[in-house]
């Protein structure tokens, strides 16, 4: 009998034609700002258009799990983005904004079946936060832009 051969998805970092998206905490400006300039740079490299990308802001980490699931309900975006940071030395409830804020971004994800990248940083420091900047934001596009390509290829 003829064996088939293994199907394998590749991962497609074409981002043209997707929408896009992003929801940043100003809790940490300066790390908010680096993170979504890094961002926006490596959506646009892949192809992702600025009429395509929506960027929204809200006060802090805590609050960027709803504002994801509004953009999730719209059914607009093929893929969401989170971008933030919680850092421990400003603050006594570092635990539970990190893990709050964290598993929010997951359930959204989830519930929806809409892809949803998390870059919440969580750093001791300040210099921590700035030195991951560049490339977290980034990180984030790309993965943003291979999981939409994957759930609309798993969905044909
Ligand atoms: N929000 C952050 O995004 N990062 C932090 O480090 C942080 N600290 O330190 O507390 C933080 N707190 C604010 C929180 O996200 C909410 O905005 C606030 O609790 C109001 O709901």
């Amino acid at each position: 009998m003829a064996q088939k051969d293994i199907e394998k998805i590749e991962p497609d970092l074409n981002g043209s034609g997707l929408r896009i998206g992003i929801v940043v905490g100003r809790f940490n400006p300066k790390v908010g700002e680096g993170l979504l300039a890094s961002c926006t740079a490596a959506l646009a490299k892949h192809g992702v258009r600025a009429s395509d990308t929506l960027v929204v802001s809200v006060p802090g980490a805590l609050e960027i799990p709803l504002a994801l699931q509004k953009l999730a309900n719209t059914g607009q975006y093929h893929a969401l983005i989170a971008l933030g940071a919680v850092i421990r030395g400003e603050t006594y409830h570092f635990e539970v904004v990190a893990n709050e804020s964290a598993s929010g971004v997951s359930a959204v994800a989830l519930d929806n079946g809409v892809p949803v990248a998390n870059g919440i940083l969580t750093t001791d420091d300040d210099d921590q936060a700035m030195a991951r900047v560049s490339h977290k934001g980034a990180d984030c596009a790309l993965a943003a832009i291979e999981m939409a390509n994957l759930l609309k290829k798993l969905n044909e």
